[in-house]
Order: structure tokens, then sequence, then C-alpha cells
């Protein structure tokens, strides 16, 4: 025994000559914080683990970096502490972040998606997860505990030897140091993410995604960071006179300026499909001598249809779309509506069908959490949200279930819903990048083959043949005879970065801005039953236009809209998030600064009038974000 210790002494001394290093020291130092170094190697692999879990096809390998980050800049506030207490926080903290991961796990399973704070907050209204979490719970993901077991005993017996030398600036050094590394390396990773997709943080449309690409700990914080800056704009009061001001608009923009059609759709069903990237330019128009529409074209001649109808949508794009056609409230300033004020009251389509006795029904082939749809369908008066785990998903296309075996399915469980209702169908085959052009079958686009303006066309075209088939359905079923059907886009289909294959294929030469947004507009049609009051209405419309205008027929209350009833105004007012406006004579385009005369396509000066204009459509997008942002239709409605 003794003749090991000295061969020990030894080896020590040796290395001390060589390395200039006290062993004794270094071993001093590693038993001081020997919890940090294990606590971080813990929370890694589990933190890993649970990315693994929620990825396994597409793991991404980087990810250990952020991870790695956001562990350090945790531990780095605890080196502040004197050892004995900090195993016991760092023990807590160890707790805490597992039941989180099992929590987020568990999530997952049925949501496919990360817990938010939002979420926690309407955990009440959460469909299918909060009434199944015994079934979706696995014995294994206690696993995430086990440690915890190890470490008790562990713990106790550990005897602390706090270095009292220099021991202030030992801390202070580590805590900078830890802390500066984590914060350079995440912030690194985090900025890598938000060039790639710069709307993913701030409207959080794809959680599974950004946790994969961030890590399950830089996600939670992110996302209570969210929560909490729109909290504080929530919680700050708005002056009486602002919020007079903002009534008196609302007053103004809610009369009733006519009567055309009121309640004629009274005590019938409304079936309202949203088309996934449905623009314009496809409509009515062919290639290669076939039509890209057929099917779509051929029920724009039996309905209303509105061909001067923009897409509004901002940095929530599908859910914008959705948001402002069921509330007719501007998206968010920044990010999506349906992630940052989820947690508001809302006068929405569903909400006042429902107080008239309708049955309401969302469906969406995708996952339920993708857009925070679990959480806002509920808050906007949805009673049932078919999402994909309402779905046998047996084909899929693109995104997830193709738009047939999404559109066939939710044909048979509308027949079965109590009329009369109001169905809100979002489809999901013709997303971006349109590269599935296997599930799209054939359809011969010639010079365009292999262009992502091809593929798309591709791609309409097979979203067109379902659309084809289930209104078809409707109509053969006779539930057209009862039932207004709306259908409209929901935004672009080809990028501004494409813009040249677009107007290529649509011959246009000496294209300028006007011409862009004059191609920014998406389809609209109401189909009314026995093809009534069918023909095309010119009137410059957009998506937040479309409340309104459904309030009129279904003689529901108007009272919190931003839009127009496009039926009875002779406006053409659509303002896009950014500034930018038309009144359907001048179109303004906010980043260059310049105002268009429509009829002409010339440059026109700014006058008095104009600039007034400006102002005014400036004001009404802000009124939406104080709508929004201090959740004003619950204090009007109290009041
Ligand atoms: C996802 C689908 C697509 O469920 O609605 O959203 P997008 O990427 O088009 O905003
Ligand atoms: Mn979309």
């Amino acid at each position: 025994m003794n003749n090991i210790r000295l061969k020990i002494n030894d080896i020590k001394l040796k290395i001390n000559d060589k390395f200039n290093i006290n062993i004794d020291d270094l071993i001093l130092h590693v038993k001081n914080n020997i919890d940090i170094i294990l606590f971080l190697i813990i929370i890694y692999v589990k933190v890993m683990h649970y990315g693994k879990q929620i990825s396994p096809e597409y793991f991404y390998s980087k990810v250990n970096r952020p991870i790695i980050a956001s562990i350090l800049i945790l531990v780095s506030f605890f080196t502040l502490f004197k050892q004995r207490r900090r195993i016991k926080l760092l023990f807590i903290l160890n707790i805490v972040i597992s039941l989180v991961l099992i929590s987020d796990i568990v999530y997952f399973r049925y949501y496919k998606d990360v817990i938010t704070v939002s979420a926690l907050k309407n955990v009440k209204l959460l469909t299918g997860v909060s009434s199944s979490v015994k079934s979706l719970i696995s014995i294994k993901d206690f696993l995430y505990l086990i440690d915890i077991v190890f470490l008790i005993p562990i713990i106790k017996r550990f005897e602390v030897v706090d270095n009292k030398k220099k021991v202030f600036f030992r801390k202070a050094a580590m805590f900078v140091a830890t802390l500066l590394i984590g914060v350079v390396m995440d912030t690194q990773s985090v900025y890598a993410v938000s060039k790639e997709q710069p709307t993913l943080i701030s409207s959080m449309s794809d959680r599974i995604y950004l946790t994969k690409m961030i890590g399950n700990i830089n996600f939670h914080v992110i996302d209570a960071y969210n929560y909490v800056s729109t909290s504080i704009k929530n919680s700050s009061k708005l002056s009486t006179a602002r919020e007079n001001e903002i009534k008196d608009f609302l007053v103004k923009n809610n009369q009733s300026t006519g009567t055309n059609l009121t309640g004629v759709g009274e005590g019938k069903n409304l079936i309202m499909i949203q088309v996934e990237a449905l623009q314009s330019f496809v409509i009515n128009q062919k290639i290669n001598g076939q039509e890209i529409t057929p099917n779509l074209n051929r029920w724009i001649n039996k309905s209303m249809y509105f061909d001067n109808y923009f897409y509004q949508v901002a940095g929530g794009n599908t859910s914008d779309a959705e948001f402002m056609s069921n509330n007719s409230l501007y998206p968010a300033e920044s990010g999506s509506a349906y992630y940052s004020y989820s947690g508001n009251a809302y006068n929405s389509l569903a909400n006042e069908l429902k107080s008239k006795q309708y049955y309401t029904a969302a469906f969406h082939g995708n996952n339920e959490g993708f857009w925070n749809r679990n959480v806002m369908y509920p808050v906007q008066g949805f009673d049932k949200f078919y999402g994909q785990h309402s779905f046998n998903i047996d084909e899929n296309v693109g995104l997830g279930l193709s738009d047939k075996s999404f559109l066939n399915q939710s044909f048979d469980k509308l027949k079965t819903l109590k009329q009369p209702y109001y169905s809100f169908l979002v489809t999901l085959s013709s997303h971006y990048p349109y590269d599935d052009t296997k599930g799209y079958g054939n359809f011969n686009v010639g010079q365009y083959e292999n262009t992502l303006l091809g593929n798309y066309l591709k791609g309409i075209h097979y979203t067109d043949e379902q659309l084809g088939v289930f209104l078809d359905k409707l109509e053969k079923e006779k539930i057209t005879d009862n039932s207004i059907v709306v259908l409209y886009g929901d935004h672009f289909a080809i990028p501004k970065d494409n813009a040249d294959e677009l107007y290529k294929f649509e011959k246009i030469s000496n294209a300028n801005d006007l011409t862009w947004e004059q191609y920014q507009k998406v389809p609209m049609l109401i189909h009314f039953p026995g093809d009534e009051n069918k023909g095309v209405n010119h009137t410059y419309s957009a998506q937040m236009d479309l409340y309104p205008t459904l309030a009129n027929i279904f003689n529901l209350p108007r009272q919190y809209m931003l839009g127009k009833d496009i039926l009875n105004s002779d406006s053409g007012k659509v303002i896009f998030r950014t500034g930018t406006f038309t009144d359907g004579k001048v179109f303004y385009i906010s980043w260059t600064n310049t105002y268009y005369d429509i009829k002409t396509g010339a440059q026109i000066p700014e006058t008095d009038t104009l600039k007034a204009q400006k102002e005014q459509y400036l004001k009404e997008l802000q009124y939406s974000d104080d709508i929004l942002n201090h959740n004003l239709i619950k204090d009007f409605k109290k009041k």
C-alpha cells in the first residue's frame, strides 16, 4: 500500500515538473466543481436524448453546441454559490429540467409539438391531451429521473472541501467565463437559425423544427421571453382618450352601409375552405392548352367571385390568413397573433355563430400544435378541432396528410355534424416548395418542368382536382342547398425571389413594384344555394373584409372589425401590414414611399389627401395593435 502511495507521489512530481501543474491542486479543483461537471454531462445527455426522440429521422447533430451553451449559461449563475448549497440547487434544477423534458415528451406524443407558456395557460382548452395524459405517458419516460435516485446517496456522502483561499476572485472569474462562453456559443447558434428562417423565432410556427435546431432549454427560454414581453405590453394601461379614440373608430367602421344580401345566410351552414398557397394568377389560366384549375374555374362561374382580393398576411403566414378571415383584425406587428395573442378574447366568426346555436368545427391534416392551432381554435370558439389525430394518415403529400384524403375524410365528418354548423377547413398539400411532384401526379407543365413555378402548377392542379371532388360531392348530396360555401387562398405561392419566373410565365416585361403588388391576389368565392348571386365582383378587397362580409350575410353583430363589408361598401381600401395600401384607385408602396395610379400604372406625386390617407391607415394598424396588446375586446365586452 505504502509502495503504491509512493509511486503515485512520484508520478505527481514528474507531471508537476514537466507541465508545471500541481496535480493535487488539479484534483482539488475538479472535486470543487464535480457537481457542475456532472450536471453539465447529465443535462446534456438528457436534452440530446429528448432531441433524438422528437426528430429521429432528421436528428440535427450540430444541436450539441446550443445545448451545451444553454447549460453553461444556466450553470454560470450557480458558480456564485458555495459548493454545499450549489449541489442542492443543481440537484433541484436537474429535477425541474427532467420534469420539463418528460412533460414535453408526453405533449409531443399527442401534439407533435413543444409545450409553450401560452399552451400551459390554456391547458383547459387543449383538446385531446388533457384527457388522455395517462395513456400517453410511458414508464420509459421516467428514465429521465433515474440519475436522481443514484445521486441522492452520492450527494449525502460527498465531502465538500470549500477552498477558502481566493474564493471570491475565483468564483467571479468562473462566473464570467462560463457565462461568456455560453452566451457567445448560444448567440452564434440562434443567429444561424434566424438567418436561415428569419421569422421562425418570433412567429414560432414550427416549434419542433426550432427545438431541433437550438435544443429544448433554449426553446423554453425564448418562449418565456416572448411571453413576458407581450405580457408587459399587455399590462400597461391605455389612456382613456386613446381607448375612446379606438372605440369611436370601431363604431364608425362597423356601421352597416347597406342591406345588400343581409341575412340571406341566416340559419344556413357555413363551409369555409382556406386553400394553401392558392394565388390568383392560376385562375382561368392555361398551360400547354390545359386549364390549371379547371374545377375552381367551374365553381367560380357558379359563385360570387372576387377577382381583386388580396392576401394581407405578415409574420404569421397561414395563421394570419386564418386570423384575419375569422376576426377582421390585422396580423401582429411581428410574429404570429396565433402565438402571441392566444390569451386574448375574440369576437370571432365561430364565437358569434355559436351564440346563434351553430356547431363549429375546424379541420386541418397537420399536427395540432402547428401555428398554435390547438390553443387558438378553442380560443376562437371552435367546438371541435379535427387535427392530425382525428384523421387516418393513409396518404402523405408534401407536409402531411394529402388533400385528397383530408377532404374525403373531412366530407364524411361534415355529414355527421349537427346543423347548422360552421366548418372551417384548411388544406395543406400545395405547400412551398412544391417538390413532392410524385404526390401531385402527372400534369404536363412543358418548359416549366423542374422549376419552382412548374412544380407549383402541378401542386395547385392537384389541389384543384381534390377541391373539385369535394365541392361536387357537396352539391350532389344537396349540402349546398342549405349552405354558404366560401373558398379563398391563404397567401402567395411564388416568393419574390422567383418573380422572374412568374413574369415570364405571365408574359410580362417591364415589371415594377406595382406589377408585383397587383400579383399579390388570392381568389375568393362565395357560393350561395342554387348558384344564386353568381358573377364577378371587382371591388378591391382583402382578407380583413371576409368576416364583415359574412357578418352581413349571416346577420351577425359587427362591433370590433377593422375590415369592410364588401357587398355594401364602395370603398376599395386594403391596408397591408407594412403600411402599403390601396384604395382601388391609387396604390401606395411603403418601402419606396411611392404612389401609383392604378389605371395608368404611372407613378404620381404625394398630395395632401394621399398623405392624410397614408397617416390614417397607419393609425388603423396601430388601433389593431392596441386591441391585441391590451386585450381590448375583453374590456369592451365587459363594459
Ligand atoms: C401548416 C400549414 C402551413 O399546418 O398551415 O403553414 P405556412 O407555412 O404556409 O404558413
Ligand atoms: Mn400557408
